[in-house]
């Protein structure tokens, strides 16, 4: 499985936040990946959230630590940190962890959201690598607004379903409010620049995580929905430490090691001590 990334998927990642490359996971790596998805249905870890059993099923698990060497063997034997480091020009592509979303019945979508309000990253070189496991439209897909990637840091979403903006944050952080994108777009369809691609099994998309992006929900278009995202990180990538510390969100404030011996601070590349060069 060898992949060339050409000018233009370069410049949709850097310029729009998102690119779409059709067809590179061959059936052998495809298999893997719904392995490894069936896995973590299995092995749930400390911030899984949702049920996996009965009608209606909405479950999405992230960054398991028991999960870790199952993950890495896949992505040391993967395309992908080569494909991440050609698309970004990058030198250093280090692997974060994986995340898997499961929908099934009548769910909802995955609400309007930047992944670095939940987390301690900064900079240009971040990306989600978006597997789909089934065929899905661009709505059921995943979408951006495009070029968000590059605006400011919103609040969160607590993912609540009765009110899709409630802020993670609030009064803690200094953070605008997310503004209603699905709303304002069912409003006026040209309220939000908004950008995804029809997908099927093979296909990666490849966002940066500042985007402004949601995923799509399950219904009798769509009866089930898998997805898996793995995460990378490259030379421009650095620790910020712009989150609130009341121990709320997925990073816990835990300082994170060098392997100098001391630990990330604010503004410093991201290179935690287990975080070895896949392109090296
Ligand atoms: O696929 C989804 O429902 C959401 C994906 C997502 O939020 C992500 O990749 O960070």
């Amino acid at each position: 499985m060898s992949y060339s990334v050409s000018d233009d998927q370069k410049r949709a990642l850097r310029e729009d936040g998102i690119v779409k490359l059709p067809g590179v996971v061959d059936p052998a790596m495809l298999e893997e990946l719904n392995a490894s998805f069936e896995w973590t249905v299995a092995h749930p870890g400390p911030i899984a959230v949702g049920n996996t059993i009965g009608p209606n099923i909405f479950f999405v698990e992230n960054a398991n630590p028991e999960a870790r060497p199952l993950y890495q063997d896949l992505v040391d034997r993967s395309p992908f940190p080569k494909i991440a480091a050609e698309l970004w020009g990058s030198e250093f592509v280090g692997f974060l962890a994986e995340e898997i979303f499961w929908k099934k019945g009548k769910t909802m979508q995955t609400f309007w959201h930047q992944d670095t309000v939940y987390s301690p990253w900064g900079g240009e070189h971040w990306c989600n690598f978006w597997f789909p496991l089934v065929k899905m439209t661009a709505e059921q897909g995943i979408r951006v607004v495009r070029g968000s990637h590059k605006g400011i840091q919103y609040d969160g979403t607590k993912f609540n379903p009765k009110d899709p903006t409630e802020p993670l944050w609030g009064d803690k952080g200094n953070f605008p409010r997310l503004p209603n994108i699905s709303a304002e777009a069912a409003a006026d369809p040209d309220s939000w620049d908004i950008v995804g691609f029809d997908v099927e099994p093979g296909d990666i998309v490849v966002l940066h995580p500042h985007c402004l992006h949601n995923g799509g929900e399950t219904d009798e278009t769509l009866p089930e929905r898998r997805n898996l995202v793995l995460r990378f990180f490259g030379d421009k990538s650095y620790f910020s430490d712009h989150l609130p510390k009341d121990g709320k969100g997925l990073y816990n404030h835990k300082p994170i090691p060098t392997a100098e011996g001391g630990f990330l601070t604010d503004g410093d590349l991201y290179r935690p001590e287990w975080a070895n060069n896949l392109v090296g």
